[in-house]
């Protein structure tokens, strides 16, 4: 494991500690050198390891920040920035992560009323405090105690796309013990919910007490919380993870019971009764012929070797996880019509990508190389473009845009991959896009994200939004509502006036597949399928690790009840190109 997360989450807090003081351009400095070292591919302490100048070559960062991270790598520690720490010392981090909480706010909350952490301020917004402070008000502390609540719901919760790989680690190792016949994640991360409480797994062995002691023997494993005979939770990364081991005749009935969602398995448990079956964990029992029904196992066993059998017994079609949601799916798997859903394999390309022109770390070459590396058919190029939310310098002007037209089409003349030149503009506040007609009727594709102005009321942002799908060159609506899971809510629009307005003007909905988005979801995508709205499942890469997300947009998409067909990167590059042209 390298240690750029580490290192770049140092240089965010200095720039936040900067800019609380109300430190100009040194903060946006930092920033740009805090992501820059955070994308590398490289580990920081190799490059570290190689000399100041290894580190220097690094994107945005000079020779300060250079010397910071040799100081840091070799005395694990900054003398400057404790320096900064001792000055304001808040838990800048913690605070915030509350949405509407800024560097400058802390600054201001410490000073005027000794804010040092969350639970102060708790305390002082829900006295009434914050609104007597000069340039605050009683909106600004009603915000603020919202964030707060959000907040706390949200650190409860752990990312997908922290929660799946160690999953898949562990589903690895379990599945190379002698004494382990099966592994399986159950629970909301084999749904792909967005975030999930915990990780649940199961296991089948013969060898109960052996499988346990593989389990908490796994080498991530921090600590145990508590370990049975044919249980145990412990802490891995951070995370709780859940075994339970069942004998291999019960592991599908197993399975089906610890995947859930519990809505799905109380209809399910249901529609068992009115057919004289019991349901539980450790199979499908006939009870027809029982008068007190109340047994733990009573009558004939019918099912629950198999997830399958378990279906089947209710005279259902087996139901893909992602759908186990109580949507309507034990109808459609009744009645023969559960959707044939999209699958990874399914997708040809990636249509929002960013490069070293805006805030990615290739260049359009190396970049259009790691698409094909990736095995994509097409790649669209859609750097930022400046505008409303674009921090920095990040965006990319009108004349620069243009420019780079003509370098991506130079550039993809060379490889066997189609390249689209695109751009992602911003939407204003008022659902105008931030780049000039005229350049936006040069490109081939046009994204329209929100990036400001994302707490305005539900009213508004659906005007907003209808307003943006509505402009003549956009083709993708790319992350919808802006909002970053267990960070800030983002938008709250009316999904089915934005799905039908995105139907009718030939306009792609986007599930925006990086996990701290996954913007769509599931119940979103449904609505917009319904409605007739086309989807794109887009990573938003910034370097070539992150094409792999892909996978979790997909896994949304299938949530959300999507078919290949629905989905525009699953088409040939030359029907993706008429969508665009229209
Ligand atoms: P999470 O962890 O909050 O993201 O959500 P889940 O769905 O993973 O829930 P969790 O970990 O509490 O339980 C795992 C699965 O076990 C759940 O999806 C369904 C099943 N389950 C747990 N408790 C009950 C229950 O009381 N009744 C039924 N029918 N199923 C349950
Ligand atoms: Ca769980
Ligand atoms: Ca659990
Ligand atoms: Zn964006």
């Amino acid at each position: 494991m390298s240690r750029n997360a580490e290192v770049a989450a140092l240089f965010e807090e200095y720039a936040d500690l900067l800019e609380a003081q109300d430190v100009e351009y040194k903060p946006n400095t930092y920033r740009r050198a805090a992501e820059s070292i955070h994308e590398h591919p490289t580990a920081i302490e190799d490059l570290a390891s190689e000399g100041k100048n290894a580190v220097e070559a690094l994107d945005g960062v000079g020779d300060a920040i250079s010397s910071k991270v040799l100081e840091y790598i070799e005395t694990g520690e900054i003398e400057e920035l404790e320096e900064e720490r001792a000055k304001l010392p808040v838990a800048m981090d913690e605070l915030t992560s509350v949405e509407g909480v800024g560097p400058k706010t802390v600054g201001t909350l410490y000073h005027e009323l000794g804010v040092e952490n969350l639970a102060d301020l708790e305390k002082v917004a829900s006295a009434g405090e914050i609104q007597e402070l000069d340039g605050f008000g009683v909106k600004t502390e009603e915000n603020i105690l919202g964030g707060l609540e959000f907040a706390r719901k949200a650190r409860e919760r752990e990312l997908l796309g922290e929660t799946r790989p160690l999953a898949d680690g562990l589903l690895d190792y379990l599945r190379d013990q002698e004494e382990i016949e099966s592994a399986e994640v159950a629970g909301s991360i084999r749904r792909w919910r967005e975030t999930s409480g915990d990780v649940d797994v199961l296991v089948s062995s013969v060898d109960l007490e052996g499988a346990v002691e593989s389990f908490t023997d796994f080498e991530r494993v921090e600590r145990v919380i508590e370990s049975g005979e044919n249980k145990a939770s412990v802490v891995a990364d951070g995370i709780r993870v859940d075994l339970r081991v069942v004998v291999p005749e019960e592991f599908g009935s197993a399975l089906q019971y610890f995947t859930g969602s519990k809505a799905h398995n109380i209809r399910f448990r249901n529609r068992a009764l009115d057919r004289d079956l019991k349901v539980n964990e450790y199979g499908i029992f006939d009870v027809s012929d029982i008068e007190d029904s109340s047994g733990q196992r009573a009558g004939e066993r019918v099912a629950g070797e198999t997830e399958e059998s378990m279906y089947e017994a209710l005279d259902l079609a087996w139901i893909p996880p992602e759908l186990r949601e109580d949507t309507g799916e034990i109808d459609a798997a009744a009645d023969g019509e559960l959707p044939d859903l999209i699958e990874e394999g399914d997708v040809r390309g990636d249509l929002h990508t960013h490069t070293d022109w805006s805030d990615g770390s290739e260049s359009i070459l190396e970049w259009i190389a790691s698409a094909e590396e990736f095995d994509h058919e097409y790649l669209c190029i859609s750097d930022h473009a400046t505008g409303p939310g674009m921090v920095g310098g990040v965006g990319l002007s009108d004349e620069e845009l243009t420019q780079q037209v003509d370098e991506i089409r130079e550039a993809a003349t060379d490889g066997d991959i189609e390249v689209f030149s695109g751009v992602e503009a911003n939407i204003d506040a008022a659902g105008g896009l931030s780049v000039s007609e005229d350049v936006l009727s040069e490109l081939d594709l046009v994204i329209a994200s929100p990036h400001s102005a994302l707490d305005m009321d539900p009213e508004d942002a659906t005007e907003r939004l209808v307003e943006a799908i509505s402009h003549p060159e956009t083709d993708i609506l790319g992350h919808p509502t802006g909002r970053l899971l267990t960070r800030r809510p983002g938008l709250d629009p009316d999904l089915g006036a934005i799905s039908e307005a995105a139907a009718d003007h030939d306009v792609a909905l986007e599930v925006n597949a990086n996990p701290s988005r996954l913007d769509l979801w599931g119940r979103a995508v449904k609505v917009a399928v319904e409605a007739g709205a086309t989807i794109a499942i887009n990573t938003d890469a910034h370097s070539k690790n992150e094409f792999e997300n892909m996978r979790y947009g997909v896994h949304t998409a299938r949530r959300g009840w999507a078919r290949g067909e629905n989905v525009l990167n699953t088409w040939p590059a030359e029907e993706v190109a008429a969508f665009i042209e229209r």
